[in-house]
């Protein structure tokens, strides 16, 4: 089924037609035209998805910053479960938002990176790398798309970055409400009013982005506090350029640094980011919501090297070691998520879609390829299910296909040219394959014990190896992978 058949199927479903394809899975699926039917619909839980831009692993208190200050989101994670191997799908923006919003592996809708796969000086480049698609393709049926039969309001709050609106913005994929997304990738002109965004009408003089975006997510949950919303909030935050409030980047230039973090003006970004993550909270409580909210906290790639650091993992934002793909992340449901809950089962963000389709009581949109696999029942450690689902997690291979070049100079990569070449890499169990399509090189780690990626294990342990690398393979194969062979005429290093 076609994204325009499932909507035109879910359209039949809420005049109270055929319900089977919308898998409605209760009576009032569709938001409160009356208040009898909104007390119906409010019994599905309300879903906030805060998503950081750029938020390294360890950028948080609860993660065991020292320097940065979040003590809204660390009393946040510490009322749920924290998933200490959570990775995002890509090192970098688009392709990790493409990921979570379709639910789907790059393969299957092709972006695979930002702008240009063929970044970086041409002479330095072996292979001509696979081509980028820069926007999702309408057709595939979003997060957003998918629960709508079930009643939810959704609305993207900030930073998109897979086309424009009418088509391939938040619009055009099934949201309700967009409120400062299009393609940047960043705020092009900044933090402070004015924005230059054409999906945000600028705010008085003065005005800070993540300020008003926290506002905006308030009014949005005032709106809807009585049908239940699906408010997915992208901040622009932590991404340069590092504009921040004077007065908090003073506070952070008279505290010592630490760990190697010890920049004001983004420390700064993360407390203001943190003070709205506490507001929202608060509104929350005030409309007596928190109990039926779910909150997730997640990032889109590691931290920038050079500005934060992500120790004790290997690299930054643009490489496949786990500086560039392992993400803080939490989950707090109350009543369902234990306070001070952790999980070292490794997720990712593809996990997300289906996660959400479970919580929303709504079955996978018919002929809708989903890659992740919901993470409900590990929220729950008395769950009778934990145990299966805990070990089916800890033994499945997750991969990440990258088959562009990212340039830039930075600690942690592989070579001093580029923070990635084309590569691809899987994990199973403690066990992480890295592979580079220039010249085939492998890299294996035992993250177990060797968290920081500095002991090749590929030529030790040949059999675990290949084990990974066959996975590999025959990944590609199911998911049309491609792998870029051609050479580039160019190359002259
Ligand atoms: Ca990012």
């Amino acid at each position: 089924m076609n994204r325009r058949d499932f909507l035109k199927s879910c359209a039949a479903a809420a005049k109270g037609f055929a319900l089977s394809n919308c898998a409605v899975a209760a009576a009032g699926c569709i938001s409160s035209g009356s208040s009898a039917q909104g007390r119906i619909a409010q019994k599905r839980p309300n879903i906030i998805f805060i998503y950081i831009d750029d938020m390294g692993w360890r950028d948080v208190g609860f993660m065991g910053s020292q320097y940065y200050e979040t003590p809204n989101i660390d009393r946040l994670a510490g009322q749920g479960m924290v998933f200490t191997n959570a990775y995002a799908n890509a090192p970098n923006c688009a392709p990790s938002r493409a990921c979570l919003l379709s639910g789907q592996y790059g393969p299957r809708h092709g972006v695979y990176t930002v702008n240009t796969s063929s970044r970086g000086p041409s002479k330095l480049r072996k292979l001509i790398p696979i081509a980028n698609t820069t926007v999702l393709d309408s057709n595939i049926i979003t997060i957003a798309e998918a629960i709508k039969p079930a009643g939810y309001v959704s609305a993207s709050i900030g930073k998109w970055h897979l086309g424009n609106d009418p088509q391939f913005g938040p619009i055009g994929q099934g949201f309700d409400v967009n409120i400062g997304g299009y393609s940047a990738g960043h705020p092009v002109k900044g933090y402070f009013v004015p924005y230059n965004n054409p999906e945000l009408p600028d705010g008085p003089p003065g005005e800070y982005l993540t300020d008003r975006l926290t506002d905006e997510a308030l009014k949005f949950i005032q709106t809807n506090k009585d049908n239940p919303f699906f408010l997915y909030l992208p901040h622009y935050a932590v991404h340069t350029p590092l504009h921040a409030k004077q007065e908090l980047i003073n506070k952070y230039k008279k505290k010592a640094g630490s760990n190697g973090q010890n920049n004001p003006k983004y420390a700064a970004m993360i407390e203001s980011t943190d003070q709205g993550v506490g507001r929202i909270m608060e509104k929350l409580d005030e409309l007596g919501l928190t109990d039926n909210t779910i909150v997730f906290f997640f990032s889109d790639n590691g931290g920038v090297k050079g500005i934060t650091s992500n120790q004790p993992l290997r690299g930054g934002k643009g490489m496949l070691y786990e500086g560039g793909i392992r993400e803080p992340m939490f989950v707090r449901w109350p009543g369902r998520t234990a306070p001070g809950s952790t999980c070292d089962a490794p997720v990712i963000g593809i996990d997300f879609y289906p996660t959400i389709l479970e919580i929303a009581g709504v079955k996978k949109p018919k002929g809708h390829i989903l890659d992740g696999q919901s993470i409900v029942a590990l929220l729950n450690k008395g769950n009778s299910k934990f145990d299966i689902q805990y070990s089916k997690f800890k033994k499945r291979t997750i991969f990440w296909h990258f088959p562009a070049y990212l340039q830039g100079k930075a600690e942690g990569a592989r070579d001093p040219h580029f923070r990635t070449r084309p590569g691809a890499a899987v994990r199973l169990g403690h066990f992480k394959l890295i592979e580079y399509f220039e010249d085939g090189a492998l890299e294996l780690y035992n993250l177990k014990n060797d968290i920081s990626e500095q002991n090749n294990l590929a030529e030790t342990i040949p059999e675990k190896t290949a084990e990974l690398h066959n996975l590999m393979i025959a990944w590609r194969k199911k998911v049309n992978a491609p792998v870029p062979t051609k050479l580039n005429l160019d190359y002259n290093p």
